[in-house]
């Protein structure tokens, strides 16, 4: 499949999605948008990838969604044409997702970044969400997503003043999981997504849906489906190709797709 402003190639059992708009440092315009789901319907489509793996330049993982785009659009443009929705999609991907941020992931960037179930940090990243400097707020999910990752009091101080965070805070504030250094970052992301999906791709995906689910519902009703979610496990090949492996002393071999 040709793209334009992405690369897509797999390695082994991962799908890696690199953003390639350097001139724009991976500024998110609509055409990269439809080319980010068309690539991840058919990373999702094909069984043999158990993780996609996302990644931007070393000096930007994306810089926001694209300014020059969005600039002259009118109300009724914007509300009708909800080409935001789009992003929609990438957000409620069932395979597991990581992002691998190296540089500026602002605004949108650092939106998209949240979308992924977790982020490796370059030891150079900076998130932030300065769009309150350009007479907007977030608007792809990052008032709620920062706002769960590293709580109100930090959420309101990026978002009222758009400052910048740096990767050690960022690790420290719980925004992303782990900071390599830069040159390693790559490497650590993709050894990450092969640990992943090395394992049952359907018992991952099951437990992608169910932490999901803590953002989503009460303690007691994500507990509720947490414990149906574990009892149907048991339907599955790969639970029982597990336990036994463990009992055997050998390595398991996980077969359900
Ligand atoms: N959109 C479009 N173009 C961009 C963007 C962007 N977000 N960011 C950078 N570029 C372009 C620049 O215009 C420049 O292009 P040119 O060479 O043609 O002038 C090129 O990329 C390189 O950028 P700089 O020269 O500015 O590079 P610097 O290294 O000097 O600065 C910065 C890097 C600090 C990252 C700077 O580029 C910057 O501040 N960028 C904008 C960051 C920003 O404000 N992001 C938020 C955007 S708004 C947003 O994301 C809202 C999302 C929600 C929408 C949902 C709607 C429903």
């Amino acid at each position: 499949m040709a793209y334009e402003t992405i690369l897509v190639e797999t390695r082994g059992k991962v799908g890696l999605i690199t953003l390639n708009r350097p001139q724009a440092l991976n500024a998110l315009n609509s055409t990269l948008l439809g080319e980010v789901n068309r690539a991840l319907d058919a990373l999702e489509a094909d069984h043999g990838i158990g993780c996609i793996v996302i990644t931007g330049s070393e000096k930007a993982f994306a810089a926001g969604a694209d300014i020059k785009e969005m600039a002259n659009l009118s109300y009724p443009q914007i509300y009708s044409d909800d080409q935001f929705a789009g992003w929609d999609r990438v957000a409620g991907r069932r395979k597991p997702m990581i992002a691998a941020v190296a540089g500026f992931a602002l605004g949108g960037g650092c939106e998209f970044a949240m979308m992924c179930d977790f982020i490796v940090a370059a030891d150079n990243a900076k998130f932030g969400q300065p769009e309150i400097k350009l007479g907007v707020m977030p608007g792809m999910g990052g008032t709620q997503r920062l706002t769960r990752l590293i709580g109100k009091a930090k959420a309101m101080e990026m978002c009222l003043t758009g400052r910048l965070m740096g990767a050690e805070e960022a690790e420290r504030s719980g925004l992303v999981a782990k900071v390599v250094p830069l040159a390693d970052l790559l490497t650590e992301a993709l050894k990450t997504a092969e640990t992943i999906a090395s394992l049952s791709l359907p018992i991952v995906m099951m437990t992608k849906e169910t932490i999901n689910r803590a953002d989503e519902t009460s303690l007691s009703e994500g507990i509720r489906f947490e414990r149906r979610i574990f009892h149907s496990m048991f339907a599955t090949a790969d639970q029982k190709e597990g336990m036994a492996a463990f009992v055997e002393k050998r390595a398991p071999q996980f077969k359900d797709r």
